[in-house]
């Protein structure tokens, strides 16, 4: 038996170091890597279950080609690896040779957050360029608000929490979705850190809080102005705020444009526990943690402008134990500079993806190459999706015959992240990771830059996509190795990123125009998206179950649940299967009741396959946030039919 180090490359902040156990060629055990000071050696529940996922019979490991797509007689062909890549090769060739290269678009989403895909993204341009996506469901009101507010998101390093006298995790479910925060927040706690969630939802973190409100959904940044007002009347701003943040005047005016009380009614929050809150943020320094949910909505950059003002006026941005910290910049590190989706001739906004494809003309889309991600569950509007993909040339690059894959003319079958070779970051700290390859792929399963490797001399590509993956690996670690760390020292181990600073924007800096914070000016409040007879806003969160829509096939069987309060299902009792609607369809679920939550949510899980009629991107209509494209996924208004 041997073990072997490498990292995780999934979509979380966590980006954990892990200890895979080979035995006779087959990895017996999985673990988290003890030395990691962030990973503590634990794994969450859902990557502890990986080696099912690895070994499942459901995997798939060659490549497939389907016969009679949409017609009679539609059936998969298993084939050669070279015949797949002959027909993807010859229709790329097609349709960039009969209608341009823009009629081919490129989608790559969050199934690996390895440096290496990049590369994917590279041989498009190159090839091209092709259509890419722009905004990101993700994450991009956020991302757009950092970067108007403070020139770039930052962090403090992730162990300067512990400088904190109190910490506002700010609509973040930490035992879902950032369990590796779990020990410094209880280590915060046990030194008498005050620990405050603001959330929605009621869940296991309201336990580990020691306060927890729970905000009306949207709701965040009229809680934010309020708290500043608050602070604004007791001269707990930082007076010189001023001198280092653009808009001082015109933010004033803002907050002064309402009473503390009138904030508090636009907040559907009483007085009291507005200025309860805001004297718990003004006994700092107070760190924001800033979760990802809470921007995607309709005024989800709004929300978290308003925020990022609280921090920078109140003085918190640039301090040990302060900021507002929603990201970390996990490529920064590396050399990505081969990038320029400012060269693609046409972007489709990814919360749009369905109908974007299909009302792309002049020319049309023609063909989409999918690649580590499952637009057809994940994107809103599923059906819209679903069916571009099935009416064009499709190719999907995965492991699993998911909901996007079913609608691919060519399935070619992807190495799994424990046969992986990569470089990675993480959006949750400053640790630099490596993947290397504990076993070897099985079939005729590739990486996904080994498949581009194969395809280059096909599409006319050569140099540098005839590199082996350690020439890409330096390549893109050039930087690292000028400051002085060799690409040997990041492979023996995780190594914090030299360029991240301790505390983000100490001096208060800030990479803007002016050099200074810019703070907002003007908040619109969206009305209420729920109706009388659409009472229930529909949020399918992130499950510890599952990394998005990667579910074990068996906890995919029946309808999906329902979590309400039990106020508001009528006559059914808990365990009934009814229909929910929304103006975009209708969707069988099972009744759960929680007292415990909001009138006005109906919670489900996210990532619910179509297939199996569990999918709340079924009954999702597609719209984007107020900037930064990022999709609005929990403001669908429903009712229990
Ligand atoms: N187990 C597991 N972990 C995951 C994932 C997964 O699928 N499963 N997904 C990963 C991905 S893709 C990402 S982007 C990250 C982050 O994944 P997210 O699931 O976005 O994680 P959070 O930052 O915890 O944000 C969710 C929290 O925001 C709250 N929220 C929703 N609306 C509002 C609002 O209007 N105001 C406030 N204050 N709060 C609100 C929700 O109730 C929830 O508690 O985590 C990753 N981690
Ligand atoms: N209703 C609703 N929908 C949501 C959300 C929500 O909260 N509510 N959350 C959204 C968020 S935050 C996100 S980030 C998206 C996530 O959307 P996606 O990134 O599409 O997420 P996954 O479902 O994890 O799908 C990734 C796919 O990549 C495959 N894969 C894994 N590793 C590799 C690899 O190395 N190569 C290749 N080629 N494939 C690989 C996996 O098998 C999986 O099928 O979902 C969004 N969808
Ligand atoms: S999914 Fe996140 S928490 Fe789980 S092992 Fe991977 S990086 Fe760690
Ligand atoms: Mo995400």
């Amino acid at each position: 038996m041997v073990q072997k180090k490498t990292a995780c490359n999934r979509d979380c902040p966590d980006g954990c170091g892990l200890i895979a156990t080979v035995d006779d060629g087959r990895i017996v055990r999985l673990a988290g890597d003890p030395d990691h000071p962030v990973t503590q050696g634990f794994l969450c529940h859902r990557t502890s279950q990986f080696l099912k996922r690895q070994y499942s019979p459901q995997r798939i490991t060659q490549p497939m080609i389907r016969q009679n797509k949409n017609q009679a007689g539609d059936r998969w062909e298993t084939v050669s690896l070279d015949s797949a890549l002959d027909l993807v090769a010859d229709r790329m060739n097609y349709f960039r040779d009969q209608l341009g290269p823009a009629s081919i678009l490129n989608y790559r989403c969050g199934g690996s957050m390895g440096m290496m895909k990049y590369v994917t993204d590279f041989f498009f341009q190159e090839f091209g360029p092709v259509t890419i996506k722009s905004g990101d469901i993700c994450a991009g009101a956020g991302d757009w608000a950092q970067a108007i507010d403070f020139g770039t998101q930052d962090s403090n390093d992730f162990f300067d929490l512990l400088n904190s006298k109190t910490v506002f995790l700010w609509g973040k479910n930490v035992y879902v979705s950032h369990v590796h925060l779990l020990p410094i927040l209880k280590q915060a706690k046990s030194r008498g850190i005050q620990l405050v969630l603001i959330d929605p939802v009621h869940h296991r973190t309201a336990a580990l809080a020691d306060e927890f409100f729970q905000i009306q959904p949207g709701a965040d940044g009229p809680l934010a102005l309020g708290m500043a007002r608050w602070m604004l009347d007791r001269e707990r701003l930082d007076p010189a705020a001023a001198n280092y943040c653009d808009q001082w005047d015109g933010y004033c005016d803002l907050l002064k444009s309402r009473t503390v009380n009138q904030w508090a009614a636009l907040a559907d929050m009483a007085p009291k526990t507005l200025e309860h809150l805001a004297e718990l943020y003004s006994d700092g320094p107070t760190t924001i943690l800033a979760g990802w949910g809470m921007q995607r909505r309709r005024n989800g950059a709004a929300s978290i402008r308003a925020i990022d003002a609280l921090g920078a006026a109140s003085g918190n941005i640039g301090i040990p134990g302060g900021g507002v910290s929603f990201y970390f910049p996990r490529k920064g590190a590396y050399q990505l500079d081969f990038l320029d989706p400012g060269s693609a001739p046409r972007a489709i906004p990814e919360p749009l993806l369905g109908s974007g494809i299909e009302a792309a003309c002049d020319p049309p889309i023609e063909m989409v190459f999918v690649t580590a991600a499952n637009p057809v569950t994940n994107i809103p509007d599923s059906r819209t999706v679903q069916r571009a993909l099935n009416d064009r040339f499709t190719v999907v690059v995965d492991m699993f015959m998911t909901d996007t894959a079913k609608c691919a003319d060519v399935f070619l079958p992807a190495a799994s992240m424990l046969e992986d070779d990569d470089l990675l970051g993480a959006y949750g700290h400053h640790y630099l990771n490596t993947m290397q390859p504990v076993i070897d792929p099985p079939g005729d399963a590739q990486t996904d830059y080994e498949i581009l490797r194969q395809l280059a001399p096909r599409v006319g590509l050569g140099q540098p996509f005839t590199d082996d993956v350690s020439q890409w690996k330096r390549k893109l670690t050039r930087r690292l190795a000028a400051s002085g760390i060799s690409l040997e020292e990041l492979e023996a181990g995780q190594t914090r990123n030299p360029f991240a600073a301790q505390v983000a924007f100490a001096g208060r800096h800030f990479p803007t125009t002016t050099g200074r914070a810019n703070l907002l000016t003007d908040y619109q409040h969206p009305p209420t998206c729920v109706t009388r007879e659409f009472p229930l806003r529909l949020m399918a969160l992130s499950t510890a179950q599952a990394q998005a829509s990667q579910w074990p096939s068996e906890k995919q069987q029946g309808p999906a649940v329902l979590t309400v309060h039990p106020s508001v299902a009528g006559n059914y009792q808990e365990g009934d299967v009814v229909e929910i609607e929304s103006e975009l369809g209708r969707l069988e679920v099972g009744l759960k009741f929680d007292s415990s939550q909001r009138a006005d949510v109906a919670l489900m899980d996210k990532g619910g396959w179509v297939s199996q009629g569990r999918c709340a991107n079924l009954i999702t209509p597609a719209e984007l946030t107020d900037h930064g494209q990022c999709a609005v996924y929990y403001e669908t208004p429903v009712k229990i039919l």
